[in-house]
């Protein structure tokens, strides 16, 4: 950027480069302990779903391995895997709770 350039010049430049903040994907994990009701129950609770809606992802974690329950901006991403993993190991499960750049 040019030394010469007006007040307003550098404010208009500025919100050209200025990008969109990073989203997050939160993904649960498969295993082959967690009982089914505790990841839906997990999923009504720190995801709003509705029974439907999360026993539809609860199933595709346990056959797929992997799946989505939310994307985010980063600090409501981590603040809610930190909730999740917590939740899950007070009540002695396995569960993993990760988040990774969308
Ligand atoms: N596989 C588990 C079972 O059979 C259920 C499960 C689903 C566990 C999703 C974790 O993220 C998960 N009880």
């Amino acid at each position: 950027m040019s030394a010469s350039k007006s007040d307003a010049a550098l404010l208009t430049q500025k919100k050209v480069e200025q990008k969109p903040p990073p989203l997050y994907k939160i993904l649960l994990l498969n295993d082959d302990f967690t009982p089914m009701d505790f990841v839906i129950e997990v999923l009504k609770v720190f995801f709003s779903m509705d029974q439907e809606q999360a026993t539809r992802i609860m199933l595709k974690v346990h056959t797929e391995g992997v799946g989505v329950c939310g994307i985010y901006p980063e600090d409501i991403a981590s603040t809610k895997v930190k909730q999740v993993v917590e939740f899950s190991r007070i009540n002695q499960h396995p569960l993993r709770c990760v988040m990774e750049e969308n």
